[in-house]
């Protein structure tokens, strides 16, 4: 039996159903970051994070380490290539999407989403459509290297990693411009056709429906790590990050 700590507003817990529903693997789903299932998040992830895979005896977490562990024990419709130098280049992809583009729209979105006492900051949004301007380059300048628009032939961790970054650009009201990046813009529209990618908007369009009034989901405090203070101390956004300590509006894992 197959169990996912999830949550509909996390893009890699939304990135595993994903890759579970692609490979036909049916499983139970726990919405893990209400506060009624904090205690049993905490049992399978002291980091209190999601996503989370329990496989029977064998728990998995992290995304990445999920996707990896489901194409091995599950092998039919594979989502790594099987090319190595393509896994390897459909890997970074994956990891660019998940430190780097994740960091910047969660950073972005915090004042569409959580309870705010302040104005979005000044000069965030703008920081962020530029680094995403640089990262869309990368991402063109690796597909120029691959067939259009499937790049591995199937749909991969990549493109389940990057599918809810893209997916959240315009709502979030960023841009991708296709004259600038065709290649990526073709990509997107490729996983817009599939059903496995149209299911998720769903899903997650349902969830937003419920955000901004259920009290069962924490909105109040960031819980942050990493990559997004990485980006958020790396463009300048340190003091308004140290009011945020200090008024105890954080929260760490562990
Ligand atoms: N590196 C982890 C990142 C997971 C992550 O950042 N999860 C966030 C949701 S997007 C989380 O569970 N945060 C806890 C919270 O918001 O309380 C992965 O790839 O699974």
């Amino acid at each position: 039996m197959l169990t996912l700590f999830s949550n509909g507003f996390s893009p890699f817990a939304r990135k595993v159903a994903m890759a579970l529903e692609y490979k036909c693997l049916s499983h139970e789903t726990v919405d893990a970051l209400s506060h009624g299932n904090r205690e049993r998040l905490l049992q399978v992830n002291p980091r209190a994070e999601v996503p989370v895979l329990v496989d029977d005896d064998i728990c998995v977490v992290n995304s990445s380490d999920i996707l990896a562990y489901l194409d091995q024990k599950y092998p039919q419709r594979p989502i790594y290539p099987g090319d190595l130098k393509a896994r390897v280049a459909a890997r970074a992809l994956e990891r660019l999407a998940d430190t780097r583009i994740d960091a910047i729209l969660l950073n972005c979105s915090i004042w569409t989403w959580a309870e705010r006492p302040d104005p979005p900051l000044p000069g965030l949004k703008e920081a962020g459509q530029q680094d995403l301007n640089g990262l869309f380059a990368r991402i063109e300048a690796v597909l120029a290297n691959y067939p259009s628009p499937l790049p591995f032939g199937h749909m991969t961790i990549a493109e389940f990693a990057l599918w809810p970054h893209l997916a959240a650009l315009r709502p979030l009201g960023f841009t991708l411009e296709s004259n600038d990046y065709p290649r990526l813009s073709a990509w997107f529209a490729a996983m817009r056709r599939d059903s496995v990618f149209a299911n998720d908007l769903r899903r997650t369009a349902d969830f937003m429906k419920t955000i901004g009034t259920t009290s069962d989901f924490e909105r109040n405090k960031i819980f942050w790590r990493g990559d997004r203070i990485e980006w958020l101390l790396a463009r300048g956004f340190h003091e308004w990050f140290l009011d945020e300590i200090k008024a105890e509006r954080v929260l760490w894992p562990e």
